[in-house]
């Protein structure tokens, strides 16, 4: 089959199950061994293609019980592992409670090259132009092109705890984000900007967009090392102006990020 690769990012989606335990129960140790084998080879099938990402949860709370993040280039390949991860443990063991379709996206609220060399110009007071400053200016370029590859094509964290939510841009009468001009939203995404910079290695966060391809515009994904994080810079956030007047919130999932052994222990399919 051919490829369907996008033009810029990577298919991202969020695959969430529930397990039928007496299913389970009722399986010979023969049979259980033998799915067991199933859903190790193919989370490592999945793992070894290239540049793919599988991440594996044990979702906390029971609107979940399993969950996976899958990161691959290829909509084909997203959509050949997805339907392989729904099998990972045979017919009958899993079943779908929650998915969310987004892509990886750069942000058009980034500054531009003008305006970063203006910036440097003025408050670095370099003359533009100058060998200082076309320094400068090469040393930001080199930055933003390595932040652009990191929000495109992401390395996940290994970090133990991970939030889930999809959220969207209000669209009322009064309050209309896409009624909104450019500088006003930059300046409202900047100030949302400056409290997630607070939580410079507490928080790792990869906004993937869902415009066109699920039920909100963005999906969420936060780790941490400690859940507080998560409930504090969400709570934090609340307070931003853009949030208080625009955000638009769908359901939280947590879960724990566990290697495929792990998962099977905490799961009890063992
Ligand atoms: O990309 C960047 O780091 C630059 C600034 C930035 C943008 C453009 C940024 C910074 N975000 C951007 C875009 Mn964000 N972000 C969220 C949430 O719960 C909530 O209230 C909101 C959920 C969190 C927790 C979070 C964290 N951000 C976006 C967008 C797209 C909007 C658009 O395009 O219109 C959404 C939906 C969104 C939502 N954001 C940061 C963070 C953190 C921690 C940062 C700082 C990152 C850093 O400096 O390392």
């Amino acid at each position: 089959m051919s490829p369907i690769i996008p033009q810029e990012g990577w298919i991202v989606q969020h695959l969430f199950y529930t397990i039928d335990h007496g299913f389970w129960a009722a399986l010979t140790p023969e049979e259980k061994v033998e799915r067991q084998t199933i859903f190790n080879s193919t989370v490592q099938a999945i793992r070894a293609h290239p540049t793919t990402q599988l991440l594996t949860f044990s979702m906390v709370s029971p609107k979940a019980d399993l969950g996976f993040m899958l990161l691959t280039p290829d909509l084909q390949d997203a959509n050949r592992f997805e339907k392989e991860l729904g099998l990972a443990f045979g017919p009958d063991v899993l079943t779908p409670c929650y998915s969310y379709l987004s892509m990886t996206e750069w942000t058009e609220y980034s500054e531009k090259e003008e305006e970063a060399s203006e910036r440097i110009a003025r408050t670095e007071n370099l003359e533009p132009g100058s060998e200082a400053h076309t320094k400068r200016v090469a040393e930001w370029k080199g930055h933003m092109d390595k932040y652009f590859s990191d929000r495109l094509y992401p390395n996940m964290p290994d970090w133990q705890v991970m939030c889930f939510y999809p959220m969207s841009k209000r669209r009322n009468v009064g309050a209309n984000w896409y009624a909104q001009d450019f500088a006003t939203r930059r300046d409202l995404m900047g100030g949302h900007a400056k409290t997630g910079r607070k939580f410079a290695g507490k928080i790792r966060q990869l906004i993937t967009g869902s415009t066109g391809l699920d039920s909100h515009e963005w999906g969420v994904t936060l780790f941490a090392h400690d859940i507080f994080q998560v409930k504090t810079i969400v709570y934090e956030m609340r307070w931003d102006e853009v949030t208080t007047q625009f955000g638009e919130f769908g359901d939280f999932y947590i879960g724990i990020q566990l290697s495929a052994e792990e998962l099977l222990q905490r799961l009890q399919l063992t």
